[in-house]
């Protein structure tokens, strides 16, 4: 045989070959096509799945009654169930052996999500959607109410604590009042024991509780006043007044007439004043010369002052005016020490005039916010020593224009009316704004403040209670009057016993 000869045999048994495979695939996918009624592969697969899920569905419905209670209360698997229902398509018959009981389920499914009410009778749970949500929603309402309560309960607790701790602040504050009331009318009587126990202690004695005020009560009280340190013209003029009181509207009995006198006497002591740091602050300090008589505790009284102002606050710069005694500076020092103030001095017999220049320069350069000037003490009979306490006043208005804003005069209670004497001239040398009276702790001339103030009608702003640092009081006219009449009140409501 020739080579094309053997050529064209083998390509024809190739060909046959060819032929041979393609036969027997085209035959058994025909013969498959026929089994699966034309759907082919595909379709199997699908079916598989599906009858996988109905499968589990199937057993799940047969799950015990307790098992669908237990799913019942669970949201969760409330929610999932009627989903999964829709979800899935009605399985086509095949021959598998799971297709039987997803059969059985098709005709179920629907009106397990339409018809609530049929799947209760059901063997399988009843699990009603709309019912389970309702629950759901109900609870979680009443946790939600829970809640509220709670924190509403919490708020109130919060609220009756703070309303409780107010009324304790409100109580611990009234009885802090009470005490500081008690302990400042206690003080003044301490201050005051002898005075009261000289001028009012005589009016406790003449006056009694019920009886009638006579022309003879009148004499009495003259005689009481005017040997008192009120001094005569202001023993006259409380006299007259009570006098007309008794004339216009007969007084009831001599309590009434004591009650009257007190009115009077707080009425001249209640000055009206400014507290005497007020306003004072750095670059615009508050200037206060103190003047006096010598040995009446101007120094003394600066000290206590300088320490007062320090506790509300105050920068103090104190200037030693006082150059005439060689002891004077150091005693201020010593103060100056004690109440923590600067104190500025210059040579011993050096110009007071241009020390307290020079304090007041120095506490403006150091920002004080208080400068108190100390200056020697004179009597005010010497008419140069009082031309020179003008001269420091003018000089310090130098350093600073308006100064010194206040001229505090330092009187001695125990000399009784001799202070209303040195009151006066050092009026008509300088302008005094203020009284500070001292020693009221050993003297019962107190009464002589009724004399300044009715007669200068200037303020007396402290009294000096004794000789350490906070022995200086503001003054108040009504504790004073109440301190002083006090035991006077005591006496004429024992007297009508
Ligand atoms: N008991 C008492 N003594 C005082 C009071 N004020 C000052 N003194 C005393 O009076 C004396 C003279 O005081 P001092 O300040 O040096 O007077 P100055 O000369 O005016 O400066 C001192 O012994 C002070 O202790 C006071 O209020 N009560
Ligand atoms: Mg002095």
């Amino acid at each position: 045989m020739t080579a094309d000869g053997q050529t064209l045999v083998w390509g024809l048994v190739g060909l046959a070959i060819l032929l041979g495979l393609g036969w027997s695939i085209w035959s058994t996918l025909r013969a498959r096509r026929r089994d699966d009624g034309g759907e082919g592969w595909r379709y199997n697969l699908d079916t598989a799945y599906d009858a996988k899920a109905e499968a589990k569905r199937a057993a799940e419905q047969t799950a015990p009654a307790s098992e669908a209670a237990e799913a019942a209360d669970d949201p969760a698997q409330v929610d999932v169930e009627p989903e999964a229902v829709p979800a899935k398509e009605p399985a086509a018959p095949t021959e598998e052996p799971a297709i039987a009981p997803v059969e059985e389920a098709v005709a179920v499914p629907e009106p397990v999500s339409e018809s609530p009410a049929a799947t209760a009778s059901e063997p399988a749970p009843a699990v009603d959607p709309e019912a389970l949500e309702a629950a759901r929603r109900e609870r979680f309402e009443q946790e939600k109410a829970a809640r509220r309560a709670e924190k509403a309960a919490k708020r109130e607790a919060r609220e009756e604590a703070a309303e409780a701790a107010a009324a304790q602040r409100l109580d611990d504050l009234a009885e802090d009042r009470q005490r500081f009331e008690a302990e400042r009318r206690q003080a003044f009587r301490l201050g005051l024991t002898k005075t009261r126990e000289g001028l009012l202690g005589k009016l406790g004695g003449i006056l009694g509780f019920g009886s009638q005020v006579t022309e003879e009560t009148f004499a009495d009280l003259e005689a009481v006043l005017f040997t008192s340190d009120i001094g005569v013209r202001t023993a006259d003029r409380l006299l007259s007044t009570l006098r007309q009181q008794h004339a216009s509207k007969a007084m009831k009995d001599q309590r009434e007439l004591l009650s009257a006198l007190r009115r009077e006497i707080e009425s001249i002591l209640d000055l009206d004043q400014e507290p005497l740091f007020a306003g004072g602050e750095a670059g615009a300090p508050r200037v206060i010369m103190v003047v006096g008589v010598n040995g009446v505790g101007k120094t003394t009284t600066i000290g206590k002052l300088a320490h007062r102002a320090i506790a509300e606050g105050h920068q103090v710069l104190v200037g030693a005016g006082d150059t005439f005694r060689a002891a004077a500076v150091e005693q201020l020092e010593v103060w100056g020490e004690r109440s923590g103030a600067t104190v500025v001095s210059g040579k011993s017999q050096a110009d007071p005039s241009s020390v307290l220049f020079s304090a007041v320069q120095k506490g403006l350069e150091q920002g004080a916010s208080v400068i108190i000037c100390d200056t020697a003490g004179r009597l005010h009979t010497r008419a140069e020593l009082m031309e020179e306490l003008k001269k420091m006043h003018r000089v310090m208005g130098k350093a600073l224009p308006g100064a010194p804003h206040e001229v505090l005069l330092v009187l001695d209670a125990t000399v009784g009316q001799n202070a209303i004497a040195q009151a006066r001239s050092f009026k008509d040398a300088v302008e005094v704004t203020g009284i500070a009276l001292t020693k009221l702790d050993g003297t019962a001339r107190g009464g002589v403040i009724a004399g300044i103030c009715d007669e200068m009608g200037v303020a007396v702003r402290f009294i000096g209670v004794g000789e350490a640092l906070e022995d200086l009081r503001v003054f108040d006219a009504e504790a004073f009057v109440d301190a002083l009449f006090a035991d006077a009140e005591q006496m004429v409501l024992g007297g009508g016993d």
